[in-house]
């Protein structure tokens, strides 16, 4: 029998902890460990958050239990063995029960009790809470242990109140039990909670009729004894697997694959499927591909294999079609693990009524109306979900400084640092908050990083004789802004689902969860703490303290393709002669995505000064004719040739919708400054003479380069402005290189670590120009007269070397007159536009790209 916390209530503590589940239970644990006085309230009757509510038939976790378990103390772990792969709810509750009475944690905690109000008083530097009983505690730190799917959603359907029969809500299910034979049922809801139930009363009900709005992908659980190979792991290297849990995407050790649903050939694709079908776990069939999360194509093809089985499991064809997701990618809503689901509905007394062809008009005395049928039920259970992750939080009164709410703050969707704290709201803590990898992971393992992040900041405040925290404004904005990175290069945000607060009537829609990974955001939250507690203000008796600043500003596709190039340990290439170099550079191309299928693809040569100048050209799939690029690789003068920069050149005819001429011309160091750009400005100036014959519209022509072919773009057009000729339209500026000053301070903040670096760029300059030359303008354009030339588009790169050269570049323009579109790649570096379908991130800034070119057209040309 659960006690509550033993004598009066204390009017101050410490810390004061709301929740009793996985996460308050660890936090308490460790608070006592560092002497510090707390207290935790939960509103249930005993222990177990989660797990002491959602008791209806077949709840279980959705994580094998091997992994889904405390690990911060190797004597528990082998003192407790688990019965199942997935344990049910009654199992994992009695663990939470022995770990209370293991560590006598329920002294400190009080039950039947909810907070209702929590006021900061800054000049005390103190919280103060008001329990629903009237009572006040006052804490020096206020940690919200409450959980993601605690708040069940408020019923959203007409005369709920209404119905005389029995009505049951999965989280919130009756201790004794339900009876359910010899009744007529209904189960609305066909999430995690519905389908884990629907079978059971399947099993006991005289008839049962299942409400479904939107079908779930669900895979077999293969439940049974927990999985021999984790076993046998777990027996051999607890510490080294759980360390391994810690370090991985999700928070179970995996192996990523690389294997793409875009390019394996069928046989490996469906090989791979089986193999997670089979598998029963929900990070593997999460994982079948690499790319499966971002790519629509990948994606679709698991989600058919789903659909396959489906099929091949229930007998009736439309019930099959029905209980089938279609509108939405594999996985944006949380996938499901079920025992004999599907199997359900080919049970003669069991029916399912597809609310998207009748929707249900409202709940009425007796039982449920659809738009074609009035049903009579003796009970309805309500499976319809939770108020996810924000819920719980803004449900307590919080109060900050300036008085304003916690509601009022995220009234647009949640603003956090590190999903661990929110600007205006000091010493308050959310264990897995929004914004931080829980739900998307081991919730366990989570928890114990955040409990265990909490705890040693806590210990750190005191050691320094600081007493209070909070992030800055700064940071946060940082922390929400890698978020929306992060979830925008995936599928996600595509779907209707609690991730984006979109099952709750009138919630902002805003992806809540961190999706960079368990292990990226370890990684992030440590160096924080490692830096200072960077973006964190800091005051307290010994004074104030605060490093400023935001802890991931990269694009987390260029980020992780960084990564990878570091843990390859290649040699640099400036270490290399100019022939292994292209060599290498090519190899490197072989690999790549081909980028979009245009219309045509056709090979040619154009004259040069010195000789003929291979070209390719790429043809949109609409009818001609188009405007016209001519464009000019990178590779430093002195790597590249007219199709190294293929996929970009596919994406730019699709975009924009024109004809792209990719020019080789020729390289350094065999031919030197000004080689380039004076076999440039003649492939310009032949291009432009020929554009009717190219299917280009005369006089509809665009200068265009990348790098180092940005410098010859940028060059021909002030060779065209003094010659009179060609007549060009527009340029476009790609990460140019417009001056041999090295000594700028984008060479010093991004010059290593970004692929393109300082040094690299000494060997291009070394190889193309002489000291003497490189202040030409036909080397340096920015050092050029800049009136008079074509309108320009400029993009740079905030992580970019020669970030600062084209910021100059694009500013003197616009200083001399040239109308000019400069696009500052957010969090991308020299690379990341070229590398189409590799750096996803980069597709909205060519998109705006396209978009700008097509502003500088005169008005009957654009699109
Ligand atoms: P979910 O996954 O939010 O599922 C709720 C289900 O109830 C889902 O099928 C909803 O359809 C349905 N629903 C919600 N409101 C209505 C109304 N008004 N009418 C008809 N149907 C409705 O919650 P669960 O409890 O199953 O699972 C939550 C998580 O717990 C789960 O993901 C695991 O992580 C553990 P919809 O899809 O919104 O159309």
């Amino acid at each position: 029998m659960a006690m509550a916390g033993s004598g009066v209530l204390p009017a101050e503590v410490d810390v004061a902890v709301v929740g009793a589940g996985f996460s308050g239970l660890y936090m308490l644990y460790r608070l006592r460990g560092l002497g510090l006085r707390a207290v935790v309230f939960d509103e249930a009757g005993d222990v177990g958050g989660t797990w002491y509510w959602n008791r209806y038939p077949g709840a279980r976790c959705d994580v094998p239990t091997t992994d889904y378990a405390y690990s911060f103390d190797a004597q528990l772990e082998e003192d407790w063995v688990w019965s199942e792969k997935y344990a049910a709810q009654p199992e994992i509750l009695a663990y939470l029960q022995h770990v209370a009475d293991r560590y006598d944690l329920r002294r400190d905690i009080r039950f039947g009790t909810r907070i209702t109000a929590a006021v900061w008083d800054e000049a005390a530097r103190r919280w103060r809470l008001r329990t629903g009983d009237g009572d006040e505690v006052s804490c020096r730190y206020y940690i919200m242990a409450s959980g993601c799917l605690s708040l069940p959603k408020a019923p959203d359907i007409d005369g709920v109140d209404r119905y005389r029969g029995e009505v049951y809500l999965t989280g919130r299910w009756p201790h004794g039990g339900v009876d359910f034979s010899r009744k007529n049922v209904a189960v609305v809801g066909t999430g995690s909670s519905g389908i884990q139930c629907i079978p059971l009363i399947a099993g006991e009900a005289a008839r049962l009729t299942v409400f479904q709005r939107t079908p779930n992908f669900s895979v077999p659980a293969r439940n049974g004894p927990p999985p021999p190979d984790r076993v046998a792991l777990l027996a051999t290297d607890r510490a080294g697997y759980r360390q391994a849990a810690r370090w991985s995407r999700g928070g179970v050790p995996r192996e990523l694959t690389d294997v793409s649903g875009v390019t394996a050939p069928e046989y490996v694709r469906r090989e791979r499927f089986e193999d997670a079908w089979q598998a029963g776990e929900l990070f593997a069939i999460l994982g079948v591909f690499s790319d499966q999360g971002v790519n629509a194509v990948s994606n679709s093809r698991v989600a058919e294999m789903i659909r396959e089985k489906i099929r091949a499991v229930v007998s009736d064809a439309d019930v099959a079609d029905a209980l089938s997701p279609t509108d939405y990618p594999f996985g944006t809503k949380r996938p499901c693990l079920d025992t004999s689901y599907f199997e359900t509905f080919n049970l003669p007394h069991v029916r399912l009524v597809d609310l998207r062809r009748t929707p249900i008009v409202a709940v009425t005395e007796a039982g449920i109306d659809t738009a074609e049928e009035s049903f009579e039920f003796d009970a309805i259970v309500f499976a319809t979900g939770f108020d996810a992750m924000t819920g719980p939080l803004v449900s307590v009164a919080v109060t900050g400084t300036d008085g304003v709410t916690l509601e009022d703050k995220w009234q647009h969707g949640p603003v956090t640092y590190l999903g661990l704290m929110t600007t205006g709201f000091p010493n308050f803590f959310t264990i897995t908050g929004p914004q931080s990898p829980s739900v998307l992971s081991n919730m366990v393992v989570s928890i114990e990083q955040h409990v265990d992040w909490i705890a040693d900041c806590l210990q750190r405040l005191r050691a320094e004789n600081l007493d209070r925290i909070e992030p800055t404004p700064l940071a946060e904005a940082g922390w929400v802004q890698h978020n929306q990175d992060c979830a925008d290069i995936t599928l996600y945000p595509r779907a209707n689902s609690w991730y984006m607060g979109a099952n709750v009537p009138g919630k902002p829609r805003v992806f809540l969860p961190y999706i960079g990974g368990v292990d990226a955001y370890r990684r992030a939250c440590d160096e924080v703490a490692e830096n200072g507690f960077m973006g964190f203000r800091l005051d307290g008796p010994a004074g104030s303290r605060c490093n400023d600043g935001v802890i991931r500003r990269l694009q987390p596709d260029m980020a992780m393709v960084l990564d990878l190039v570091a843990s390859l340990g290649l040699p640099p290439i400036e270490a290399m002669s100019a022939p292994d170099a292209r060599a290498f550079s090519e190899a490197t191309a072989a690999s790549r995505p081909p980028g979009p299928e245009v219309g045509e693809i056709a090979d040619g040569v154009l004259p040069g000064p010195a000789g003929d100048l291979a070209y390719r050209l790429y043809r949109p799939p609409t009818r001609g004719p188009h405007p016209l690029i001519a464009y000019f690789h990178g590779g430093g003068w002195v790597l590249g040739s007219q199709d190294s920069d293929d996929p970009l050149c596919r994406d730019l005819c699709v975009r924009t919708g024109s004809v792209v001429v990719s020019v080789n011309y020729r390289h350094a160091p065999e031919d030197r400054f000004p080689a380039a750009a004076d076999d440039a400005f003649a492939a310009v100036a032949w291009i432009a003479a020929n554009a009717a014959a190219l299917g280009g519209i005369p006089g509809q022509l665009t200068v265009a380069g990348w790098s180092a072919g940005g410098n010859v773009a940028a060059i021909t057009c002030q060779l065209a402005r003094d010659a009179g000729g060609p007549d060009i339209a527009s340029q476009l500026l790609l990460a140019p290189v417009t001056d041999c000053d090295l000594g700028r301070p984008s060479y010093a903040s991004n010059g290593e670590g970004f692929i393109l670096t300082a040094g690299l760029m000494r060997w291009f300059w070394d190889h193309y120009a002489d000291e003497a030359d490189r202040a030409n303008p036909k080397a340096s354009p920015l050092r050029g007269t800049l009136d008079g030339l074509p309108p320009a588009v400029v993009v740079t790169a905030e992580f970019d070397p020669l970030r600062d050269e084209g910021d100059a570049y694009a500013g003197a323009l616009a200083a001399a007159g040239v109308p000019v579109r400069h696009i500052r790649a957010r969090g991308h570096t020299h690379t990341s536009l070229t590398m189409v379908d590799v750096v996803i991130s980069g597709a909205p800034v060519r998109a705006e790209i396209a978009e700008a070119l097509d502003s500088l057209r005169p008005e009957p040309a654009r699109s």
